[in-house]
């Protein structure tokens, strides 16, 4: 139910039930969670590309799972999103190297969220997102009410979770939702790109850079300041800086190994 391939440091994890345009089974949510968990465990990888096979990029929970017609007891849904979103997002969210994601198609529900909990998001321009939540009497889930508020503040948050209005990529990405809306017929050569040049890169200067701009939201400014000067120290004993300013000072490209 998801593809992982390494290749040039980039972990490629693709999400793969397409018939159900990539909804979520329990399968799934445990499959990407060994890849997530893989790329923290592995030192080869040194960013991640999410994306999904077909036309969808992934349309939440697989309500197919969820009859209600079929009866049985009423359905805990706080299990299932302690049990199986909520380690995802905390995998991509705390995992110190790039996560970059490519939307290939429809984002919908916690399909959605996923993208946004990620790095750096790419889309198809045909592509496009749905809360999906308010059309099944839900509320947004998978750090949703939490990426969106930050990422476009409250007034586009709350009309885009309380509609359920699609947001098609080009306006989510002049709205800061997303980072670009490329072509579609670019889309996975672009991202894969992205990701090998940043696989390529100062892997644990990026991860604590990561990490510094997730804490940004809830600490004051001398907190930030403390934050930035004790991951600087670090940084400035990496192997990776050395060989950053020699390569700079000999007018060539630096090589980081990522430590
Ligand atoms: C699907 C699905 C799907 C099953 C398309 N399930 N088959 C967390 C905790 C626990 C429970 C509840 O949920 C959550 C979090 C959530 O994510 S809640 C939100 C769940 N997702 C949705 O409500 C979205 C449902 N899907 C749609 O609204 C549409 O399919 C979208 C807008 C995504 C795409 O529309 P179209 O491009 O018109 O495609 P389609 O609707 O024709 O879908 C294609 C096939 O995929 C179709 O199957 P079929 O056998 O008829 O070809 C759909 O039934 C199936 N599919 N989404 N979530």
């Amino acid at each position: 139910t998801v593809l992982a391939t390494l290749a040039d440091g980039v972990l490629t994890l693709t999400l793969n039930r397409p018939d159900k345009l990539n909804s979520f089974n329990e399968e799934m949510h445990l499959a990407l969670r060994a890849g997530f968990q893989r790329a923290h465990d592995d030192a080869d990888v040194r960013a991640v590309l999410l994306t999904g096979a077909g036309r969808g990029f992934c349309a939440g929970q697989d309500l197919g799972n969820r009859d209600p017609r079929k009866g049985g007891p009423a359905p805990d849904l706080g299990y299932t999103l302690d049990t199986f979103y909520n380690p995802n997002l905390r995998l991509i969210r705390s995992l110190e190297k790039p996560v970059v994601c490519a939307v290939n198609g429809v984002a919908a529900g916690a399909g959605a969220n996923i993208a946004f909990a990620c790095d750096i998001v790419l889309a198809a321009k045909s592509a496009k997102f749905i809360q999906a939540f308010a059309r099944i009497g839900l509320v947004p889930d998978a750090g949703g009410t939490w990426s969106l508020t930050r990422l476009l503040g409250e007034a586009r948050a709350k009309a885009l979770a309380l509609t359920a209005e699609p947001l098609m990529a080009e306006k989510a990405a002049d709205w800061g939702l997303i980072w670009k809306a490329v072509e579609d017929a670019d889309l996975l050569a672009e991202a894969t790109a992205l990701a090998q040049s940043l696989a390529a890169g100062p892997t644990l200067g990026l991860g604590m850079t990561k990490r510094l701009i997730q804490a940004a939201g809830s600490n004051s400014l001398d907190e930030q300041l403390d934050m930035e000067r004790d991951c600087q120290q670090i940084a400035g004993r990496s192997a990776d800086y050395a060989e950053g300013v020699t390569a700079f000072l000999e007018k060539r490209k630096p090589e980081f190994k990522g430590e």
